[in-house]
This record gives C-alpha cells, structure tokens and sequence, in this order.
C-alpha cells in the first residue's frame, strides 16, 4: 500500500508515534511517504520505500499568518498524483486532518479518491483542540475523516465529550518496539557519568510544558534522595526547564539533578534508569511511561487521562491523584529502598510493555486501512 504520513516532525509524542509507525509499515513493505514541514527527528536512513517531502510556505509580507493548512493540503494533492499514494494518514487533529479534507475534496473533483485516517493523539482535543476558536473546524475534520482512531479509550471519551462528533473511534493503543529499545546501549555515556554505585537514578522525560507538572517532578526527587541516595535525570526541554532549574536550586538539590535537555541519549539514559516519573495533570496516554517500561523501569504516575491504561496500580508501578506528590514520593521509596522489590517491579514492568509491542498493535491499522480503501466516498 502506499501512505501517507502527516505529523509534527518534532519530538512531540504524537511525532515519535507516526514516525516508528511509517517505520515499521515500511519494513512490511509498504511505501510510505512523510509529508511535514522538517525531517521527524526519528526519521534518519530514507530508503525506496521510505519517502520525506518537505511543506514548504512561502514568507509573503501580507500574511500576519503564513497559511501552512493551504501549502499542507497543496503539498498533499501534489504527491498523490504524482506518487499515486492511496492513503492519507494524519496524526494530531490540528490541522491535519482539516488540510486532508481539503486535500481529498481537490483530489475527488480530478476523480481521484484517497481516504482519510485521522488518529487523535491527546492535546488535539484535551487542550487545544478544545478551544473554542478551533472547535467547530476539529469536529468537523473529525466526522469527515473516513476513519478515526485515538491512542485511549480516555481519549476515546474525552472526544465524545468534548465535540460533536458522531464518528466511530476506534482505540489503537501506542506501541513500542522491543527489539531496537532492548538492544544493548554500550556506546554513548556511561552510568558513572550520571551516578555512583549506591545511587538509584530517577529519569522523566518530556517537552517540559505546564501540564508535564515538573515541579512535582523535583518535589518528589527531592523526598527521595531524603531517604535514599540517588540522583535525577530530566531530559527534554520547554518552557517549565527554568523554573525547575530554580526550584532544584531552592531545595538545594541541584548537584544531584542533571539536566540534558533534548538528548539523542535517551536509550543510554533510560538502560541505567531504576525509576520513571510522569506526574503530568493529563496524558492521553504517556508513551514516554512505555517507553521507559520497555526498558524493565517501574512508573510512578498520576491516574488522570489513559495512564491507567498503561501503567498498571501495583504492578508496573503506582498511580496517585494529580498534586499528590506526597504519596507519590511515598510508592517510589517503597520501589527504590528494597533491591528485590524494585526486581520484580523491574520484571513486571517489561511484561505491561509487551503487550504493547508494535508487532502485535501495527495490524491493527492495517486493518483499518483495507476498510478506509472500501469505503469510497
Ligand atoms: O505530551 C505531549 O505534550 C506531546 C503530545 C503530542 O501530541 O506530541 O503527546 C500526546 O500524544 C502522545 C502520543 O500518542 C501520548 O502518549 C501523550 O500522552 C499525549 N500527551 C498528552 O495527552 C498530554
């Protein structure tokens, strides 16, 4: 089959999903093609079956707003014809799937028919989408995807609750691949680099925005290390950094904490990593949660959005109310202080990810895609 991808390029969750999904479909020998506005950041060897054209939009001094929906949906009719791509998959409601509608209305009136699969990644309805400036035009690309999935039965939900929209979701769980995250990570910084012996390391990784609550990260470090030794990797960047920064200075634990910003070693840093925090106030899903699993790491976690969907209460680690720092600090002690618990915390951790393993989820859309060519309309 030949496919399209549209998604943001950058390390995004919804991004990192597209990409190790164009991925793997063109390893099953799918052609598949990425059409955003920069290379995804996961996206380094192109083959023949693995396609990247660049949206360009032209700097016009009229436009207060370059118009990208308009480039995007250009672009898109553009390499239909010219690759005979057969099938449009956007990821992130905004505005893919409104620049594919338009895209798909160019084509049919050229009697070309090419269907929609739209899959909402979390933001694109919980927070942005729900906004009342882009509301109507996010329900309407929605109903007009010919197919639409969601990363959560959460997320599912929360569409149905928040727009309009009568379209059946389908829920396709975000994967992981357990052959490449398992393979050993011997080159690239060392663990000495980043602890001693007798120090767990602690990681979370994200795009550091509000809703990440990265304060609560540092809070609950900060009770950690109060009883056991260990140190805390923060990795990626955005607008909370500073503050954290600032925070880790106040508590006076900035000598244990290490800041890498948007690193290429997050394989490295996640092999020597003894616990995984993701407090955040909502995650649709929490892929940086699996992906970190896939590694044997418990999560501590909140329970809002899809987490429970993904860490399981007790076994591949523990779920608290959003704030609840407190008790959060508490279950991650009570995984570090004990090597055997946090063993078979470790062990229960790797079986939850393999459930996820993008072998058993990438049919999934497959199949989606054999009835999106059905359809027709
Ligand atoms: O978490 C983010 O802020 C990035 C965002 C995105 O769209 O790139 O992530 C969302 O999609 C991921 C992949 O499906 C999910 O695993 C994340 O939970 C979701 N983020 C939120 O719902 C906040």
């Amino acid at each position: 089959m030949k496919i399209a991808i549209v998604c943001y390029p950058t390390f995004g969750g919804s991004g990192v999903v597209a990409t190790e999904l164009g991925l793997e479909l063109s390893r099953r020998g799918h052609e598949v093609h990425f059409i955003t506005y920069s290379q995804p950041v996961r996206l380094s060897q192109l083959s023949p079956n693995l396609h990247y054209h660049e949206v360009n939009v032209p700097e016009y001094p009229l436009f207060h707003y370059q118009p990208y929906e308009l480039a995007l949906s250009s672009k898109l009719v553009d390499m239909v014809k010219l690759y005979g791509i057969e099938l449009l998959h956007v990821h992130y409601a905004i505005p893919h799937a409104y620049a594919a509608y338009m895209a798909k209305q160019m084509l049919k009136d050229e009697g070309i028919y090419v269907p929609i699969v739209t899959t909402l990644h979390g933001t694109d309805i919980t927070l942005v989408g729900s906004h009342p400036f882009y509301k109507p035009a996010v329900a309407f690309s929605i109903n007009k995807s010919d197919i639409v999935t969601s990363v959560s039965e959460s997320l599912k939900e929360d569409t149905y609750r928040h727009f309009n929209v009568h379209k059946e979701i389908h829920v396709i769980p975000n994967f992981v691949e357990l052959d490449k995250n398992t393979s050993d990570p011997s080159i690239g910084c060392r663990r000495s680099v980043m602890a001693t012996e007798k120090e767990r390391i602690v990681t979370h990784i994200s795009n550091f925005r509000k809703i990440k609550r990265i304060p609560d990260v540092v809070r609950i470090f900060h009770k950690i290390q109060q009883e056991i030794p260990a140190k805390l990797m923060l990795v990626g960047d955005g607008p909370e950094r500073e503050k954290a920064e600032k925070l880790c200075r106040k508590l006076g634990i900035s000598d244990k904490v290490i800041f890498f910003g948007n690193s290429n070693e997050i394989d490295q840093i996640l092999s020597y990593t003894d616990l995984f925090l993701l407090p955040s106030e909502t995650e649709s899903f929490g892929l940086a949660a699996l992906e970190a699993m896939v590694w044997g790491i418990p999560v501590i976690s909140t329970n809002s959005g899809g987490l429970p969907e993904v860490n399981f209460q007790g076994i591949s680690g523990y779920l608290s109310d959003v704030g609840n720092v407190e008790e959060m600090a508490a279950n991650a002690i009570r995984i570090l202080k004990d090597d055997s618990v946090l063993k078979q915390f470790r062990s229960n951790a790797l079986g939850v990810a393999k459930q996820f393993d993008i072998k058993k989820i990438l049919p999934l859309y497959e199949a989606l895609y054999e009835e999106a060519l059905q359809l027709k309309v």
